[in-house]
């Protein structure tokens, strides 16, 4: 347990306001989690799955209504609008406070109050920030224990301190009218009621590690974004270490653990994952960029998981893992999902828990946003520094996106300020992650639109002072896109484990050990410069997605100065130059 003053005082709060039968502290140890995973199958919440093939593994299904992160339904809530700012949605603290409270009140009746104590990043890190998460649900204790770092040790290196993050899940009456995911900041404080899904109770991750944090650190000269990080071992034996912020459901996962093709593997390279999701980087003592993986495991899209697209991700789901929302295979007590292979169950159960036959139904099995959630430590090219302390310094640094068209394969920015410029202006296909329309483009920067806890004016700002604290030794900025498609729409670039022939370019770059074409939006690889050897793709195809097209490009500023106007006046007169600039070139 522990005597931290303010840590029992604010659990006294909750417990008067949300009158649980029971309040049970989870210290971590593995007595007290087997005892939660049983009482959590007795009653039907999850289903131990098959022993001998997914030792330690269990599914979940959520609510058919409460499947993503609800964009609409979530809200930062600070003392003025402004500090919101235009992108995200704002309510009043007061006013929220009421709301919230008036919700969860008594919600916790005939149910047990859970108290997670966990930490973002090693324990012990300059770097790591603890929170308290209170939940109604077993699901969340289990998710939190193996994305974050759980237990009484957490409590002992909070000791007396008052900085720690407050989080209230309640599960209510899963009613989407009443859905509420919302966020303090000044108050170091996060309220999520009427959902049970990842993003939106797991309140370590999104909530936390990036609205919070980002709201952090703008304050403490830091960053919290979202990225994966992962290093790149060359022939050498040096490693180099990339941080890379793609939208939801749009790679980062898969390229954090990618697998280098067979000619890159017999020149000796090999990929380290550092992170998949989030990442939290500070300016360290030599002047480099460092970055950490506040989390412990991966919370990952499970269709289209396989043995080829990523294996590594594949097998860390092999054991100790939750499933959420795949489809359940009645034959053998396993899970399926679209795109694991082409054995779809019989005897199933979709996504839904109704009985499904996947060698006849049109229906897909699994929900397009189902997810495994799996420890860290199961990945086969896990980094062996991943508990690191201090972190990795990061070389480069890539934005990107999913465009059918427009955007090529890879640039590279001028310089810093024409990086934090490509950044935000990147826009990408909407997906599953989130609940609303799949498929239409929209402006989503440094891939943070839903995750940027302040003032995204501000967020620029803060991204162009570190730059400038950086100087010559701030890494170079990139953008890439995998999606690029051909007039039947399939996709040009094979992606995946390939996706190293561009990183490797990148690396080069980095170097500055090759050339480069000048071309308006920035450095573009000479063809040649992109290993193609043993592909399919064809050189002529490789150029088109190269290309940079003008006329699109001309769009695209269009589009990006309607966007831009959302911030007025208080957007960094630095992009207001980078975006003149773009189109004098593009006009020359
Ligand atoms: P979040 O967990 O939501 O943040 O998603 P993520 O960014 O980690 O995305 P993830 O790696 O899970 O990939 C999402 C989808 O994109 C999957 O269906 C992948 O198969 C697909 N995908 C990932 N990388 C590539 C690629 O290089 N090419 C193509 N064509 N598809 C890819
Ligand atoms: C994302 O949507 O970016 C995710 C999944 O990583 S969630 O935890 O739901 O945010
Ligand atoms: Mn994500």
């Amino acid at each position: 347990m522990t005597d931290n003053r303010s840590v029992l005082k604010w659990l006294q709060e909750m417990k008067d306001l949300l009158n649980p039968d029971e309040v049970i502290l989870i210290d971590g140890s593995q007595g007290q989690l087997e005892k939660l995973r049983e009482k959590a199958c007795n009653s039907g919440e999850m289903i131990k799955l098959n022993e001998e093939k997914l030792p330690g593994c269990y599914l979940h299904r959520t609510a058919i209504n409460d499947v993503a992160r609800v964009e609409d339904r979530t809200f930062i809530c600070t003392p003025t609008k402004d500090e919101a700012g235009p992108t995200n949605n704002w309510r009043d603290p007061e006013e929220m406070y009421k709301i919230l409270y008036g919700i969860a009140k008594n919600s916790y009746v005939g149910r047990t109050m859970y108290v997670i104590p966990y930490s973002m990043g090693p324990i012990g890190s300059l770097h790591s920030k603890i929170g308290i998460e209170v939940t109604d649900s077993i699901y969340v204790v289990l998710n939190m224990v193996i994305m974050t770092r759980v237990g009484q040790k957490v409590l002992d290196a909070l000791g007396q301190s008052e900085e720690w993050v407050r989080g209230l899940h309640a599960r209510c009456n899963i009613d989407e009218s009443q859905r509420y995911i919302c966020h303090f900041p000044q108050d170091n404080t996060i309220i999520s009621v009427n959902s049970g899904y990842g993003g939106n109770v797991l309140l370590g991750k999104k909530c936390f590690a990036l609205r919070i944090a980002s709201y952090l650190g703008q304050k403490e000269g830091w960053m919290a974004e979202h990225m994966l990080i992962l290093g790149i071992e060359n022939k050498d034996g040096d490693v180099k270490y990339i941080a890379a912020a793609f939208p939801s459901a749009c790679g980062k996962t898969n390229l954090a653990m990618l697998i280098p093709p067979k000619e890159y593997k017999e020149k000796g390279y090999k990929v380290y994952c550092v992170g998949d999701d989030i990442a939290w980087m500070r300016i360290g003592e030599d002047g480099r960029l460092w970055a950490i993986n506040p989390e412990n495991g991966f919370f990952g899209v499970a269709p289209g998981t396989n043995a080829k697209s990523n294996p590594n991700a594949l097998e860390s789901t092999k054991s100790e893992t939750i499933f959420t929302n795949v489809a359940y295979n009645l034959d053998d007590n396993t899970v399926w999902w679209e795109g694991l292979n082409s054995n779809p169950p019989k005897q199933g159960v979709n996504w839904k828990g109704e009985a499904w036959d996947g060698t006849s139904s049109k229906e897909k099995g699994a929900h397009p946003n189902s997810r495994f959630t799996a420890p860290a430590k199961n990945c086969p090219c896990i980094s062996p520094d991943f508990d690191s302390t201090k972190g990795f310094p990061i070389s480069a640094i890539i934005f990107g996106g999913r465009r059918a068209k427009t955007t090529p394969l890879v640039y590279q920015s001028f310089n810093w300020n024409n990086g934090v410029f490509i950044g935000s202006i990147m826009a990408s296909e909407t997906t599953a992650a989130s609940s609303g329309k799949v498929g239409v483009v929209r402006h989503d920067p440094m891939a943070m639109l839903p995750f940027c806890g302040y003032n995204m004016s501000d967020y620029f700002k803060h991204w162009i002072d570190i730059g400038k604290k950086l100087g010559e030794k701030a890494p170079k900025i990139f953008n890439v896109n995998w999606f690029r498609v051909d007039e039947n729409g399939e996709f040009i670039w094979p992606g995946f484990g390939d996706n190293l022939r561009v990183l490797d370019w990148i690396l080069k770059r980095c170097d500055e050990k090759i050339d480069a074409s000048v071309t308006p939006i920035g450095y573009v690889p000479n063809p040649e410069d992109i290993n193609i050897d043993n592909l399919s793709i064809t050189k002529e195809s490789l150029g088109k997605i190269l290309k940079v097209d003008k006329d699109l490009w001309q769009d695209e500023i269009k589009k990006t100065k309607e966007f831009y106007e959302k911030f007025g006046e208080s957007l960094p007169k630095e992009l207001i130059q980078e975006l003149n600039d773009l189109e004098d070139r593009l006009n020359k």
